[in-house]
């Protein structure tokens, strides 16, 4: 069976743990099955810092799923060390709200120079991955330049407006900056990285992992052609909350969700993605939402299941759910 579950970083990540589990594959690292988990990664987040290019969602779902990965952080190695990023805040470089651990430097150096040399971030990724064995395909949404920007009104500058990228608006200010909008820089000139709409067009199921709609699934959605190819394709389309009881279980997707008016509830985000049946730009078959939380979502089938991912087996059971509801036979 072939599974493409769209993903962001932390939560993404999570949750292909799970669809692999489901699946009977190890949930990390490699191992033997006929079936195949892709998954397509948001890369708006992407950034450039100290002259290295650094890839959030790529690098949690690699070192997540390959086994690196501090699990309390969520981002970043397990066992990671700051002592270049104690030397670069004693020169003063700036930013100094962005932490690079010692060990995710080498991760950043490899891929700088190879995307220096010409290579494109996909071949990059496999390259990096074949250290990480994470046992799933990671494609990029792109290879080209799409980075998230988020308009504020500007700290310093009240009257004025001033656009940041996702990284200082999440990281340094937590996005507690009010968003007037958020826009992925680059989405209507990139071209879908190599593999990503053949993957769509090939599912037996596709899923909207519970990654934030607005800055993970929805940039993967902003990418020319993922729409129509999810549109279109003959494997079912499940998409999984990330709001429970009304809130984001952890980060800010609330405020995310704020930015484009869509209200923080379960059911409002399953109506942002829309149906795909009975309305012209919709692109979900069904919608999980968590165990007590009630959706109505026209044309979409909501099914009610625990949602929280608190170990793999939990997050088995969700996939599980997610691949029934797709209308693939487990
Ligand atoms: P990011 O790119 O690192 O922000 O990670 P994602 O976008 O992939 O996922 C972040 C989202 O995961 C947040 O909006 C959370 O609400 C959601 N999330 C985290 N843990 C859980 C969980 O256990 N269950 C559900 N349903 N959502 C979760
Ligand atoms: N998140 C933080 O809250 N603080 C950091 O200093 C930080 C550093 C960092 C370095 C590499 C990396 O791959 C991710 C990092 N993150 C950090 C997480 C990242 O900013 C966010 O998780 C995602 O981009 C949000 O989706
Ligand atoms: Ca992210």
């Amino acid at each position: 069976m072939k599974v493409v579950v769209i993903v962001g970083g932390v939560g993404g990540a999570r949750f292909l743990l799970g669809v692999k589990a489901a699946l009977g594959l190890p949930p990390v690292g490699a191992g033997e099955s006929p079936h195949e988990v892709t998954a397509l990664v948001n890369t708006g987040d992407d950034v450039w810092m100290h002259g290295l290019r650094i890839c959030p969602d790529l690098d949690t779902c690699m070192y997540t799923l390959g086994g690196g990965i501090d699990t309390a952080r969520g981002w970043g190695h397990a066992g990671e060390t700051w002592t270049v990023k104690e030397e670069l805040a004693a020169y003063g470089a700036e930013p100094s709200w962005f932490g690079l651990g010692d060990k995710d430097i080498a991760t950043h150096l490899i891929r700088s120079r190879m995307l220096r040399a010409g290579y494109p971030l996909s071949a990059v990724t496999e390259a990096l991955c074949d250290r990480w064995q994470p046992g799933a395909r990671l494609l990029p949404m792109t290879d080209d330049r799409v980075e998230t920007h988020v308009v504020v009104d500007d700290p310093d500058e009240p009257e004025q407006r001033k656009a940041l990228h996702f990284q200082e608006w999440w990281v340094r200010y937590r996005a507690e900056l009010p968003a007037h909008s958020i826009v992925p820089v680059g989405a209507e000139e990139a071209t879908a990285g190599p593999g990503v709409l053949e993957a769509i067009a090939e599912a037996d199921a596709v899923l909207f992992a519970p990654s934030n709609p607005v800055v993970s699934v929805g940039t993967v959605l902003a990418v020319p052609g993922v729409r129509e190819a999810v549109r279109k394709t003959a494997g079912g389309v499940v998409g999984l909350s990330p709001i429970i009881g009304g809130k984001p279980l952890r980060g800010m997707a609330d405020a995310c969700l704020t930015a484009i008016g869509v209200e923080t509830s379960a059911e409002a985000v399953g109506r942002h993605y829309g149906s795909r049946q009975t309305s012209s730009d919709g692109l979900l078959d069904g919608w999980l939402v968590h165990s007590g939380d009630k959706a109505d979502v026209p044309g979409v089938a909501v099914r009610a299941v625990p949602l929280i991912m608190s170990d793999v087996d939990a997050t088995a059971e969700m996939a599980r759910a997610a691949l029934e509801l797709s209308g693939v036979d487990l």
